[in-house]
């Protein structure tokens, strides 16, 4: 952080003196720049913040919710560069996502009630954690309008699993997860009965409709959810809003706040007042505090009942058992917020101008000396707010979420109304700062904000409203999310980004450096369930099965082809086409579509995918390679023929070229040429110590896989030559060079890297 102000301060010297000598300056000197563009020094200084030069990578990588795009966005710190989409509840093509087999399983698993549901309204992501800390290996979020949990490897940023909420019909509060990511919270939104299909009047609102928190169990060593020791908390028919986990002395409970603890049931078209001002007529609702670790522990001794197959616990039990309470929160309460120590649970009050802190310490005080204020109408003990409260701090109008800083007793409350981020100390109740964002934020975001350790220095503003911030693209605006540096006192806002995907309701950012992401899968790997393809294929295996009315494909990529190049089938005919990306080349991805029959995939080096389609019209169609992987790319291709039933071969020739004898002994010397190259290439890497670095020796190992392939080719072209059949001759000749090019690729961009990092010599 005082980096950052020593930085600052000899920028602006550097940015005034070149105000200063302006006339002597050349025509692309700063200040130039400065004054033809309109910027101001802070301009200047906010850029020098956030610019992340080329070659140079970014400090903290964030993940935002993508909303209703049913995806999440992965993007750069402080350079606010996007990363990646990635495919989560939605059918996302470029990743082969939906249009592959393996990926449409994992979709599969999001179906409710038999149907596909192929968007979501992703809200609210999580990293999962251990001691409290990211630790980098996997991302939750939810979907609010299909109550629906997916869970993103790290490994390699895929959605591998997608659980569906037995018993709640909405959710928001989810995902939060517990210290060692042993559980991941969802919390219901709009109460509605828990057994499936259902119906109950809305008259019986009170007695048949019910809220709830379900705790969803996460296998770190399988990276999946264990749906069967999975459960849930029955609760009232308040609407549960947000939840967050304890930590430190705080662990083992949950928070769920509530709403609408009124209970109120609208109907605008038969004359009663809406929604709106019948859930927001009391002063006080519902935080839900609850005791998660040993309701685990009474559902393992079989407390819990069984609706729609899983794990309830009833409100009775939970009462009895003296794991489920509840405090009053000021008015309409939003995000709630447990402080880095697992002290306090901070609550902001939307229709108030507080937030409230709660104390752990004190509600814990309250529970066991048995003080409590009342009961609600279903027997949970009340504990009253003073008892329970910290402080309260009026910080301005519509707070909705706090986010927490590196500096202790720091936190940042996002003012919805306000349209302003405030700066305040919670242990003494203090407002610090304020700072105006553009327009109506909802969440923020400081890094690793939700961790024991956050890591301060930066935070983002998830605003609503862009308005009239960005270059107008129709009615429905891009959101906006803000860059602010955190790091001195004051607040100060470096950059805008407008996010052209969804509604993002909240992010989290983590240290880049924490991120391990794979460059390759072990050859024949399915990304999707992370076990060996079974249609996994290696070089000089391809082939292609047909039992009955059934095709299978099993074929591989590589650089500049896909084996096979043809694929005959019979009208009606259902073909599996596996396909396995030989390449070990880092970003040596292939893409693989068949025209008209809707299949897509992704290959990266490694993986192996499958496509299915049932060939049901008869005609020729060419199937390529998506991804411009080579110079030959356009090349990477092949023909699905499609024959009529009982169609006979008539002509069984195929078009010969006219090549001669010069043609060969041109590409001969080609041949010759190039590997005089590759050889001086070779020379130079060898001569240098290119074994101190991974990325040149994974280059140098790829370009001579592919030179490997040339084996046996020589002997090949000139025992054609010898049969005078110049056409296989030089043919033959021409796939060596084929080769030797992709060799020459890899060895001309190691030795770039060599030059480039200080590569020395060695004898
Ligand atoms: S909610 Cu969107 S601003 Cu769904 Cu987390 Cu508060
Ligand atoms: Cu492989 Cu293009």
């Amino acid at each position: 952080m005082k980096q950052f102000n020593k930085q600052a301060t000899s920028l602006l010297l550097a940015a005034g003196m070149g105000l200063a000598a302006t006339a002597a300056w050349s025509a692309d000197n700063l200040a130039d720049v400065l004054k033809a563009r309109g910027l101001s020094q802070q301009d200047l200084l906010a850029a020098a913040k956030t610019y992340v030069p080329t070659g140079k990578r970014d400090e903290f990588v964030v993940f935002s919710s993508g909303g209703q795009s049913g995806q999440v966005i992965v993007y750069g710190i402080p350079s606010m560069r996007i990363l990646k989409y990635i495919g989560v509840f939605t059918p996302e093509p470029w990743q082969g996502y939906g249009f592959d087999e393996s990926s449409k399983k994992v979709l599969a698993g999001g179906r409710i009630d038999g149907k596909d549901i192929t968007w979501g309204d992703t809200h609210h992501p999580a990293i999962s954690e251990t001691n409290g800390e990211y630790d980098g290996q996997f991302l939750f979020i939810n979907d609010k309008a299909n109550p629906r949990i997916a869970v993103i490897d790290l490994r390699d940023f895929e959605t591998k699993q997608i659980v569906v909420n037995p018993v709640f019909k909405s959710e928001h509060g989810g995902t939060f997860v517990t210290t060692n990511t042993e559980y991941v919270i969802e919390a219901a939104q709009y109460p509605a009965p828990l057994e499936n299909k259902k119906f109950y009047p809305l008259e019986e609102m009170n007695e048949k409709y019910r809220g709830g928190v379900t705790y969803w169990k996460f296998d770190r060593k399988e990276g999946r959810i264990q749906t069967n020791e999975s459960f849930s908390l029955e609760l009232p028919p308040y609407w549960q809003d947000l939840s967050d986990a304890g930590k430190g002395p705080s662990e083992g409970w949950s928070f769920t706040n509530s709403f609408c603890s009124e209970r109120y049931v609208g109907g605008i078209e038969k004359g009663r007042p809406p929604y709106e001002a019948g859930c927001s007529a009391k002063d006080t609702d519902y935080l839900h505090v609850i005791n998660w670790k040993k309701a685990a522990e009474l559902v393992k001794a079989g407390k819990a009942k069984k609706i729609n197959g899983h794990n309830v616990l009833p409100i009775e039990v939970s009462v009895k058992e003296g794991i489920l309470f509840l405090v009053p929160e000021p008015k309409s309460p939003h995000g709630v917020d447990v402080t880095p120590d697992g002290k306090l649970i901070i609550v902001a009050g939307k229709l108030d101008t507080h937030v409230s802190v709660f104390s752990f310490e004190k509600i814990q005080a309250a529970i066991q000396s048995g003080k409590f204020e009342s009961k609600d109408p279903y027997g949970i003990p009340v504990i009253g707010m003073k008892d329970a409260l910290h402080v309260q701090v009026s910080l301005g109008l519509g707070p909705l979420h706090t986010q927490y800083d590196s500096k202790p007793c720091i936190a940042y409350t996002s003012l919805y109304v306000d349209s302003q981020v405030a700066k305040w100390n919670y242990c003494e109740g203090k407002v610090l700062d304020k700072l105006s964002v553009h327009y109506n934020i909802g969440h923020l975001m400081t890094m690793e904000g939700d961790s024991t350790k956050p890591a301060g220095k930066y935070l983002v503003a998830l605003n609503k409203l862009a308005i009239d911030r960005f270059v107008p693209v129709g009615p429905l605006h891009p959101q906006n999310h803000q860059l602010i540096d955190i790091s001195g006192d004051k607040m100060q806002l470096l950059y805008d980004m407008p996010l052209p995907l969804g509604e993002p309701h909240y992010a989290v950012g983590i240290d880049a450096k924490k991120l391990k992401p794979a460059v390759r899968y072990k050859v024949g790997t399915d990304s999707r369930t992370d076990k060996p393809h079974p249609g996994a294929t290696l070089a000089g295996q391809e082939k292609t099965v047909k039992k009955g009315n059934k095709v299978e494909v099993f074929g591989t990529l590589i650089r500049s082809h896909i084996t096979p190049e043809t694929i005959e089938v019979d009208v009606g005919d259902e073909v599996t086409i596996h396909l396995t990306n030989l390449e070990r080349a880092q970003d040596e991805t292939h893409g693989f579509t068949v025209s008209t029959f809707n299949v897509h995939a992704s290959v990266e080096p490694g993986k192996t995918v499958s496509v299915k389609f049932k060939a049901d019209k008869e005609g020729v169609y060419p199937y390529y390679c998506t991804e411009f992987c080579s110079a030959l790319h356009l090349e990477m291709m092949g023909y699905l023929l499609v024959k009529p039933k009982g169609w006979k071969p008539t002509k069984m020739e195929l078009a010969k070229g006219s090549y001669t004898e010069a043609d060969y002994k041109a590409t001969v010397k080609k041949v010759v040429d190039t590997q005089a190259i590759i050889d001086s290439v070779v020379a130079y890497i060898t001569s240098v110590n290119y074994k101190d670095f991974p990325d040149v020796v994974a280059m140098v190992e790829d370009a001579f896989d592919q030179l490997g392939k040339t084996k046996g080719l020589k002997e090949k072209h000139e025992g054609f030559a010898a049969k005078k059949d110049w056409e296989n001759a030089n043919l033959w000749a021409e796939q060596i060079w084929q080769y030797q090019v992709k060799t020459a690729d890899l060895g001309l961009r190691a030795k770039t890297y060599l030059e480039q990092n200080g590569a020395k010599k060695v004898k």
